[in-house]
């Protein structure tokens, strides 16, 4: 499988309980390499641009305030298939529903405060690093 790269975010519900090492432990044992990181803290317009794909699901409004509320931390996580792996190690949306030893299982404390975002695809990939990142941030 071709070595990737994705965007995370470790959302504030996580920053905010200092789980930023032990989220990043499991992306490092589940083999992703961090090669960009920053913590920020997002106004309620970049949080919005940053979801607009979901602007007309019930929970936007609550998602762009839950984002915006506190700083988080967003990062580029590189590996072989990292797009799927990262998935993988987050678990599913709603922490109920997650796998035993994933990130939401361990940490969400719900389906929309859920400690970490994912990239879903190779194009929203290359999409979401781009908004956070420049070409200069990315040491590999
Ligand atoms: P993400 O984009 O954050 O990695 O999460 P995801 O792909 O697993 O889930 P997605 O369907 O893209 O939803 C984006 C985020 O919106 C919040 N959400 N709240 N209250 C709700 O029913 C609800 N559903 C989704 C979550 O924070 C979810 O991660
Ligand atoms: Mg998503």
């Amino acid at each position: 499988m071709a070595i990737e790269r994705t965007l995370s975010i470790i959302k504030p519900d996580a920053t905010r309980r200092n789980l930023t090492g032990k989220i990043n432990a499991k992306f490092e044992d589940a083999g992703l390499r961090i090669v960009a990181s920053k913590r920020i803290h997002l106004s309620p317009a970049q949080a919005g641009k940053f979801y607009e794909v979901h602007k007309d699901r019930p929970f936007y409004g609550e998602l762009v305030d839950f984002m915006a509320s506190e700083p988080v931390v967003v990062q580029v996580l590189e590996g072989e298939g990292a797009i799927a792996k990262n998935r993988e190690v987050m678990g599913a949306t709603n922490p109920a529903q997650a796998d035993e030893g994933t990130i939401r299982k361990e940490f969400a404390l719900s389906v929309g405060e859920n400690s970490v975002h994912g990239s879903d695809a190779p194009e929203t990939a290359k999409e979401e690093i781009a908004f956070f990142f420049s070409g200069l941030e990315l040491v590999g």
